[in-house]
């Protein structure tokens, strides 16, 4: 890569970065500058490839299904080795379509072709980054640093141009960094309460009647001023939307799709449509914007 070019890479990745920083979160709410130094940090370092050193996680991807609505596999390496805590860890992820090719027709889907989505075991830990692409189509790369060892699942959320949005996703087991005592995460339990601070705002979740397991259930946000209560009204896009949801089971084996109602609103109110496959609890994150800044508001919920 000549100079300009190199320059250029950096500059995009960059960009990306501030509206889309990675992040990793407690069970707190909690407000996040939307220019995070150490993302910045992270994607500054030099993205290199070094396939002598290449290391798979995973088996080969699974034979995908033919024709329309098709579905791609997907490929996590660790080019420069496995992961260790503290430690900024190249990632790659290659998609790949029914003949085993890096998939080039992947679609831009809010804002990005590839949404990452990263948890620790029992969900105490949160992020949601956008590999960047590499020169080839279908293959992504990004710097993850895990702050904590222990085994987390990687959700990669994408569209090809002749598929449904699907996921396709990998564990992986984080080792100590060094001096790490080993840590157990705290066991996941529902809310009492629905209502969090974050951002100087008031957040509260309801799902209007009690959660179904294989019924759509609506999830609307509201948001009120925490200085003067009143209704929020100026929450600003977040990738091209009100806000992002997600939602995995207790166990990160299952990821729940979530569908805005009105991507255009901006408060006091964010409604999203979602459909728990089965009973069990369920932790909710939603994503939103305000002031500059990117809000990360979990909640943990039981489904009956
Ligand atoms: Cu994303």
């Amino acid at each position: 890569m000549n100079k300009a070019k190199a320059a250029l890479a950096l500059t995009a990745a960059l960009l990306l970065l501030i509206s889309s920083t990675g992040c990793q979160r407690g069970a707190s709410a909690s407000v996040m500058p939307a220019q995070s130094t150490a993302a910045m940090e992270a994607m500054a370092s030099d993205i290199h490839h070094d396939h002598d050193s290449e290391m798979s996680t995973e088996m080969e991807p699974e034979p995908a299904a033919k024709g329309w609505n098709k579905t791609d596999a997907a490929r996590f390496t660790w080019p420069s080795g496995m992961p260790q805590a503290g430690k900024p860890t190249l990632l790659r992820i290659a998609i790949t379509d029914t003949t085993g090719q890096p998939d080039q027709s992947l679609e831009v889907n809010h804002e990005k072709k590839l949404h990452l989505i990263i948890v620790s075991k029992r969900l105490s830990k949160f992020m949601h980054i956008h590999p960047v692409q590499t020169k080839m189509a279908g293959v992504f790369e990004a710097k993850v640093n895990f702050k904590t060892a222990g085994a987390y699942k990687l959700v990669a959320d994408f569209k090809p141009a002749e598929g449904k949005q699907q996921t396709q996703s990998n564990w992986v087991v984080v080792a100590r960094g060094a001096g790490d005592e080993p840590k157990t995460e705290p066991v996941l339990t529902a809310d009492k309460e629905l209502t969090r601070a974050a951002g100087g705002m008031e957040v509260s979740l309801s799902l209007g009647s009690e959660p179904k397991a294989g019924a759509s259930s609506m999830l609307t946000f509201t948001f009120r001023d925490a200085m003067n209560d009143k209704p929020v009204t100026d929450l600003q896009p977040y990738l091209g939307a009100i806000g992002h949801v997600v939602i995995m089971d207790a166990d990160a084996e299952r990821y729940v799709h979530v569908h805005a109602m009105d991507e255009r609103a901006k408060g006091p109110t964010a409604q999203f449509h979602a459909t728990f496959p089965e009973p069990g609890l369920y932790k909710i994150w939603g994503q939103f914007k305000r002031h500059g800044q990117l809000l990360i508001v979990p909640f943990v919920i039981q489904v009956h």
